[in-house]
């Protein structure tokens, strides 16, 4: 599982603009949100410079915490 740290996600609509961009990397991924701790858990197949990748093409900044 990958989880990230994405302080300038502040409200549904980040939340759900980058569970799309994370999609659009992997199909398949499972995307779990925790707004309130700013925290974006990912299950899937692809690793994690791709899928931070895809956060940050989508405007925002996620720091990797685990
Ligand atoms: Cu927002």
């Amino acid at each position: 599982m990958l989880e990230f740290q994405v302080e300038d996600m502040t409200c549904g609509h980040c939340v759900s603009t980058i569970t799309k961009a994370i999609k659009g990397a992997d199909a398949n991924a499972s995307v779990e949100v925790d707004l309130a701790k700013h925290l974006v858990r990912v299950e899937g197949s692809a690793g994690g410079e791709e899928i931070a990748d895809a956060i940050r093409e989508a405007g925002y900044t996620p720091v990797p915490s685990k």
